[in-house]
Formats: structure tokens, C-alpha cells, sequence
């Protein structure tokens, strides 16, 4: 056996591995010359970028296998988190400055006259993930690390992460995301961990050798799940808990029977079908495409997980009825319920246990957080398909079924409908399989990401199941992590706020609360309105070299970023901007404040009406940005948002618009980032609106719009959006220049679908709201010119945010659903 050697051994940090700037120049340099294979007069600011980061990675190695060993010999209890999605952004500034050494590796690279802002910016965004969803993975995971918690992320390492945008003639053009052509220096790729998936055959049923049934899955088709580890480092501490995502991969076996056979053509083209699982993430926000790969990415990521799982337990335990004391797992939506019946499967076929154990077993392992309420995100897939994909998992899925059904039978006496209703098998033309229901018959936990959104979810949702175990329903409002939304994204607003109230605030962010008093200091408002000037300046010096055009850095900033959907109602938004414009060119005193309008937002490929409303903003920009010198206002749309864009936007944000049709959108996280860095909202009473409006006080939060009751009442009451047209005459005139074709000169009825969704159905309450919306626009405009107010305004919002930090969200994830415990790893 290999005999330990490693420094880290004796319970020092080695000093190869030094944080100081000294040690960690001399650890770039090696890398340039031997992982890099160059002298540093030929390094190329990308061969840095690499070089920096494997000595970061070198700096967090000791301290991840410490920590792998801390959880192994105390033998904690884990949480394990699957999720088909984790969007990390970008990992190098993050790094440096969880472990303490940015201002090290600042001043190592400008001893090689390199600047790391500039090797930073080098670094693709790892976009494994489509938005809100994602991002609360990432956030979930820095702060498992910087709490101590013993957490692990499973997911798909997607070749291809969500698309990059170009705009071209106004339009969403989608190119593949090449985030690893030039390679990934974070991640460690463990072959002799790779674990074995089957597909396809069929079930036979034997008696086995004790007498009872067996059930073995035969004539499956065999992939291969490679892991790539990548590290993930708490702040401050010495935590380095560990991301593992699975490659897929051609079986060996598989190949060279074909191969043997001598149809090399058909085995190579069966390792591609193979190995197309893991290539490309599903670019759908909030909508179930039910595409045959989709669900083989499911399974594919679930079967590795629990196997990995299942084997790190058998490590140290032989007993599975201890298994729920030492593994919990949190399903990220849907998207991973399929584990419920692949846990079973281990257990029931492979292990031998009885069901009823293993279905105790495999509740008190699971909880499972619903993430939307919309009816088109909901999945269910077909059962013929999983029959052909998944022979074995659609019979304990039935199995399941029947017994849970028979619960409710017995609870509710000859109430067939209920039992119809609340069925994991959906009856009609095409048998469907209900993804919820067995997420929720599966887990000891339910839980929605905000209070409305929770509550909406037991009792419009799910109201049967709450009504049956009301126990497992609970509420985790989403939260952001403080280390990346402010300690790194606004260094100058961290700033400011360490000097007033020291640095204690980045790992308990309720302390931002001691900043109450600094609002009724003159010189600190003065001073952090001082800084938003600057990071709008920052933003606008940004947008003129990517965009080539020149804000006003003076107006106020109001900006609506985040995925392009029809209920998050951008459309709200433009045209509201069509009506200022219009009463701006008749009468330039109308305006109260100039105002930049920002928009980032990427369109799901296939969803048309999305795409058209981008085509829409950006005629609108065109056409108001040509005499913004005469009305004061500026619209642009910024291509390829994303994390590492949102860094830089959100920091300049003066105004929040979180203006969905309430009810509709879950909670939103991006919501939470703006009001950290001191933006007011703009919003609906939805998701975690209804929170930090809560937390700030009526008088800090621009309110408007329908309540998700009224907007049910009001739909009930026979909606029509024609007689809102009719009464409105800003609304009207607005809609009619968009419908007479005046920005989109090339083709006068291009948004003919949009004007006439809008007048016919508008699912949305477009129309419904545009009048208060317009309204709150103005107070928003004339709360603005007053600079002292709205800077106490803004210094208020930042004051409670600290609830809003997903450190707290981790923290009762861990003590309500998983019952882990916080571990420290010494020295
Ligand atoms: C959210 C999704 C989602 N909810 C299906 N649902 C997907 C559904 O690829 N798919 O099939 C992808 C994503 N994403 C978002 O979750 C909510 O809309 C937000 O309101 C919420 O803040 C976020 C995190 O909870």
C-alpha cells in the first residue's frame, strides 16, 4: 500500500501550498512551465489563467481531502442534493476569496506583471444550469461549505451548458456553449469510480433462492457514469466539500461484442448514442419538453448517484434500516424523482429487502422541493416510454402506486375521484407517469421555495396530499449566497459596509441590520450613493465597449434580467416603455427622471412568443435610443446574460422589476440579489416579493398589481383584455404603434402575435395591470429625484436582507429536513 506522505498528514498546511503571495507566484510559475509546458515569456494570458487556477486548486487539495476524511472517520450523516442543474458561474475569483488569498494572487500575478482582474475575466461561466433553478444549487453548495455542513452536489456534466445568445437583426440567435474547449482546471476526473447504467430489456420474474420472488431486469444496454469532482470551498474555513458530476460513456463491454461480431460501423454508433446522454443541457425554463433523452439524463445522473451513495455507505454499515441515519437526500424538483424507484430497486432486487422496509427506508431518505406551480413544467412522462426505458422502474412505480392508493382508500371510503385524481398514473388516451406524485408518496418532506408559493402548493397544487400529510408540507424560502451577490460582485459597496460594521456580516448576514442607524448618517448615505455611482459608471463604461452605446450613468438604472417568459411579464415592461416614450415625444416635461431600461434575458430555442418579444425590446431600443437626448430615456437589451453578467449589472441597479402575474412565479432569487445591493423593488405580491416587502416595510418597496387571489377571481369573473385596451388610452395608443408595425419597419405585422395574444387572452394580465404599474413607475421616478430619501430607501433594503441569505435557507434545510449536523475540519 501507498504509505501517506503528504504534509497534510501532520495537521499542518504544507507549505508547498503557502497562501501568501510569495508561495503562490512560485506555484503559477511551475504551472506555466509544467502543466502548461511553457516559458513564461511564452505563456499566453490564457496559459496564466490556467496556471493561476491549478494552484488555487493545488491550495484547495489538502484541505478537500481533510475534509473527505473528517466526514469518513467521524461518520456524519450527509445531505446529498440532486439536481439535474448547478449554474456556478465563474470559479477563480470565488475561490480566491473563500480560502483568503485574492489579495495574494493579486499581488503574485502583478509581480508578473499580469492583472488578475484580467485573468479572471478569462474564465468561461460553467452554465450547467437554465436559471433561477440552477443558481440556487450553486448558492446551496458555498453555503453547505461555509456552514460546515458535510453536503454533496450530484448532477450531469453537460458537454454543452445553456446556449450562448447573440442578438443579430434585433433577433436570439443560439450557438453551442463550448465551456470546456480549452479545458477545465477545477475539475478531477475519477475512472475507477465510474459506475455502470442500464437501459431498455425486460423484467423476469423467478423465485429466487429464499423462496420469494425475483425480479431481474435482462437484455439492458449498459453506459458508462464517469464522475468529474470539483472542489467547493467554504468561506473562511477549511471546508471542501465536493460537486460530483457524471460523464456519460460507451460501455467497453457493449462495443466489443458488436465489435466482435464485426459491425464496427454499428458499435461506433451505438458508443455515440451512449454518450450523447451527457452532451447538452435542456435550454427550457420552467417547461417539460418530454423528449426520450431528456428523461435517459435523468435516470443516467440518478442511477450513479445512488450508487455512488450506496457504495460510500457500505463502506463502513451492513444494515440498511440504519441508511436514513446516515444519507438524506434532497430532490431539486422533478427532475431527479426517479430516484424513488431506483432507491427501491437497490434495495428490493439487489439487497433483498423486504418492500415495506425498503419503502420506510427510502421515505425517511428523500425530500423533494417543488419549484413551480406551472401546469406546463409539470412532469409526466408517457408510460409506454418508460416501459421500453425503464421496464423494472415502471413496475415498482406501479407497485407504488397501488399501495399508496390503497392508503387513500382506506382513508376516504369510495371516493374513486380522489383516488383518480391523486394516482402517480395519469389515465386518458396516453398513460402518463406523475413525477410529483412520486416525489411526494417518496419523501418524508415537501417543500416549497416561499411562503405564498408553499402555500399555493398545498392548496391549489397538491391539496389532496396536504390534506393526507399535512406533517411533510413546509415552506424554505429561497435565498442567494453574500459571498458571491456582495463580498465579491460589489468589492466597493463590501467595502463601505465592513468599515461601518466589520466583516462579521459575510457569514451571518443579519448583522447587515446594524446599517439601520448608518442610513440617518449624511455621510454614509453620501458615501454609498457614491458607490452605485461609480459601479453604474463601471457597468456603462462595460455596456459601451460590448455594446457600443453610451448610457447615461446619471439616469436611473432599471433593469429587468432573468429568463424571457410570458408570466414574468417583460412585456409589461416594454410596453410601458412604448407609452413613456410616446407621451416623452409630445412633451418632454412628462418625464420626471431620465431612466436607462436594461434587459438581459435568453429565450427558450422553441418558444416563439419568447424570442418575438426579445425581436420587440430591441426595436423598441432602436427606435427610442435614436432621440434619447430629447426625452432622457435609453433602452438596451445586453446579449448573453448570465452569471458572470448579472455580477456586473446587478451592483449598478437602481430599480428591481420583479413584476410577474402573481401566483406564477415561485419565489425568484435574482430579486434578492438586487435588494442586497441597495436596489429597490419594483414588484407583484409574488414569490419572495411578498417576503421582502415584508421585511422593508410598505414604504421601501414599489407595490402594484393584482394578488394571485384576485388574479384567479378576476379570471374567473370572464377576463377581457379588449375592454383594458378600450379604457386605457396610454395603453391603447402604446399597443396600436407596436401593431401598426413602427418598430419593426421590415415587416408591419411581425408582432401581430404578440398584440393579438395580448388583446384575445392575455393568460398573463398584461393589460390588467399596465395601468398600476404605470403609476408606480411615476412615484418610482419622483421617489428618485429626492437623492436623500431614496438613498435611505436603498440603504434600508440592503439593512434586511440578511434573512434573505441562503445561508439561513441551508441552515433550516439542514436542521427541519436532513437532520445533519455542522462539522468542523481542523486544523
Ligand atoms: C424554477 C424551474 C425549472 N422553477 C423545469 N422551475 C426545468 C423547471 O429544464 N427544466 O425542465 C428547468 C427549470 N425553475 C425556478 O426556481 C422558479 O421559476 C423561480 O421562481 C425560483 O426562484 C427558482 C428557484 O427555486
Amino acid at each position: 500500500a501507498v504509505q501517506p506522505t503528504s504534509e497534510s498528514d501532520t495537521g499542518r498546511e504544507p507549505s508547498r501550498t503557502g497562501l501568501d503571495a510569495h508561495n503562490v507566484h512560485r506555484g503559477v510559475l511551475e504551472h506555466v512551465r509544467y502543466s502548461r509546458g511553457k516559458n513564461p515569456e511564452n505563456a499566453t494570458p490564457h496559459d496564466q489563467f490556467m496556471a493561476l487556477a491549478l494552484a488555487v486548486r493545488d491550495r484547495l487539495a489538502d484541505r478537500w481531502v481533510r475534509t473527505a476524511r473528517t466526514y469518513y472517520e467521524q461518520d456524519v450523516k450527509r445531505a446529498y442534493y440532486l439536481s439535474a442543474e448547478y449554474l456556478l458561474g465563474r470559479a477563480l475569483g470565488n475561490n480566491l476569496i473563500n480560502i483568503g488569498m485574492y489579495e495574494a494572487a493579486e499581488k503574485a500575478m502583478r509581480e508578473v506583471g499580469v492583472d488578475l482582474g484580467t485573468l479572471v475575466e478569462m474564465e468561461p461561466d460553467a452554465g450547467l444550469g437554465n436559471g433561477g433553478l440552477g443558481r440556487l444549487a450553486a448558492c446551496f453548495l458555498d453555503s453547505l461549505a461555509t456552514l460546515g455542513y458535510p453536503g454533496m452536489g450530484y448532477g450531469i456534466r453537460y458537454e454543452f451548458g445553456i446556449f450562448t445568445q447573440d442578438i443579430i437583426d434585433g433577433y436570439q440567435v443560439e450557438r453551442a456553449d463550448e465551456w470546456l474547449k480549452f479545458g477545465n482546471p477545477w475539475e478531477i476526473v475519477r475512472p475507477e469510480k465510474a459506475v455502470p447504467v442500464r437501459f431498455y430489456g425486460r423484467v423476469e420474474h423467478h423465485q429466487g433462492p429464499d423462496g420469494k420472488s425475483q425480479a431481474r431486469w435482462v437484455g439492458a444496454k449498459t453506459v458508462i457514469g464517469v464522475p468529474y469532482d470539483t472542489p467547493i470551498a467554504g468561506y473562511g474555513n477549511k471546508t471542501v466539500n465536493t460537486l460530483r458530476l457524471w460523464q456519460a460513456r460507451a460501455s467497453e463491454e457493449f462495443d466489443l461484442k458488436l465489435f466482435n461480431a464485426g459491425d464496427y460501423e454499428r458499435s461506433v454508433v451505438e458508443k455515440n448514442d451512449s454518450e450523447v446522454i451527457s452532451k447538452v443541457l435542456y435550454p427550457n425554463d420552467a417547461f417539460q419538453a418530454g423528449k426520450e433523452l431528456r428523461l435517459k439524463q435523468q435516470y443516467f445522473f440518478v442511477a450513479c448517484s445512488i450508487a455512488d451513495i450506496v457504495r460510500r455507505y457500505l463502506k463502513t454499515h451492513s444494515d440498511f434500516r440504519d441508511f436514513p441515519k446516515k444519507v438524506a437526500i434532497q430532490l431539486n424538483d422533478t427532475h431527479p424523482a426517479i430516484a424513488v424507484a431506483e432507491l427501491m430497486r437497490v434495495l428490493v432486487d439487489e439487497k433483498r429487502l423486504p418492500w415495506d422496509e425498503a419503502a420506510a427506508i427510502t421515505q425517511a431518505t428523500f425530500g423533494y422541493t417543488n419549484h413551480t406551480l406551472l401546469a406546463e413544467a409539470m412532469e409526466k412522462w408517457p408510460a409506454s416510454l418508460f416501459e421500453r426505458l425503464l421496464p423494472r422502474h415502471l413496475e415498482i412505480i406501479y407497485e407504488i402506486n397501488q399501495r399508496f392508493l390503497r392508503q387513500v382508500q382506506i382513508r376516504y371510503p369510495f371516493d374513486t375521484e380522489r383516488i383518480r385524481r391523486m394516482s402517480l398514473v395519469e389515465e386518458g388516451p396516453e398513460k402518463k407517469i406523475r413525477m410529483a406524485h412520486l416525489a411526494v408518496v417518496g419523501s418524508h418532506s415537501i417543500n416549497g421555495v416561499a411562503e405564498l408559493h408553499t402555500n399555493l402548493l398545498r392548496r391549489d397544487v397538491l391539496p389532496e396530499f396536504a390534506e393526507m400529510y399535512p406533517e411533510r408540507f413546509n415552506n424554505k424560502t429561497n435565498g442567494v449566497t453574500p459571498r458571491r451577490w456582495l463580498l465579491w460582485s460589489n468589492p466597493r459597496l463590501a467595502q463601505l459596509i465592513t468599515r461601518r460594521i466589520g466583516d462579521g456580516w459575510v457569514t451571518d448576514l443579519d448583522k447587515l441590520r446594524e446599517l439601520e442607524s448608518a442610513a440617518n448618517d449624511a455621510a454614509f448615505r453620501a458615501a454609498f450613493a457614491q458607490v452605485k455611482q461609480q459601479n453604474k459608471q463601471d457597468l456603462s463604461r462595460y455596456l459601451q465597449e460590448l455594446c457600443g452605446v453610451d448610457l447615461n450613468p446619471r439616469a436611473i438604472f432599471d433593469v429587468q434580467i432573468k429568463r424571457l417568459h410570458e408570466y414574468k411579464r417583460q412585456l409589461l415592461d416594454a410596453l410601458h416603455i412604448v407609452s413613456l416614450w410616446m407621451k416623452a415625444r409630445r412633451d418632454p416635461s412628462t418625464i420626471i427622471a431620465p431612466r436607462v431600461f436594461l434587459f438581459g434575458a435568453k429565450a427558450a430555442p422553441g418558444y416563439v412568443q419568447a424570442k418575438l418579444i426579445i425581436r420587440l425590446i430591441n426595436g423598441i431600443a432602436e427606435v427610442v435610443n435614436s432621440d434619447a437626448g430629447t426625452t432622457g430615456l435609453q433602452v438596451l437589451f445586453i446579449p448573453n446574460y448570465r452569471v458572470s453578467l448579472a455580477e456586473r449589472i446587478i451592483p449598478a441597479a437602481d430599480v428591481s422589476e420583479q413584476i410577474s402575474t402573481a401566483g406564477w412565479e415561485a419565489s425568484g432569487t435574482g430579486n434578492m440579489k438586487f435588494m442586497l445591493n441597495g436596489a429597490l423593488t419594483l414588484g407583484t405580491l409574488d414569490g419572495a416579493n411578498v417576503e421582502i416587502r415584508q421585511a422593508v416595510g410598505d414604504d421601501n418597496f414599489f407595490l402594484f398589481g393584482l394578488t394571485a387571489d384576485e388574479v384567479i377571481a378576476r379570471k374567473r369573473a370572464g377576463y377581457r383584455p379588449r375592454d383594458e385596451y378600450e379604457k386605457n388610452q396610454d395603453l391603447r395608443e402604446a399597443l396600436d404603434l407596436i401593431a401598426s408595425g413602427f418598430f419593426s419597419p421590415e415587416d408591419k405585422h411581425l408582432f401581430k402575435p404578440l398584440i393579438d395574444g395580448l388583446l384575445e387572452e392575455d393568460r398573463y394580465l398584461v393589460l390588467a395591470d399596465f395601468a398600476a404599474y404605470a403609476a408606480r413607475q411615476q412615484d418610482v421616478a419622483r421617489a428618485y429625484k429626492d437623492t436623500e430619501r431614496w438613498t435611505r430607501m436603498a440603504i434600508h433594503n440592503v439593512a434586511q436582507a440578511g434573512i434573505f441569505s441562503s445561508d439561513r435557507t441551508i441552515k433550516q434545510y439542514a436542521e427541519e429536513i436532513w437532520r445533519v449536523q455542522r462539522i468542523p475540519v481542523g486544523p
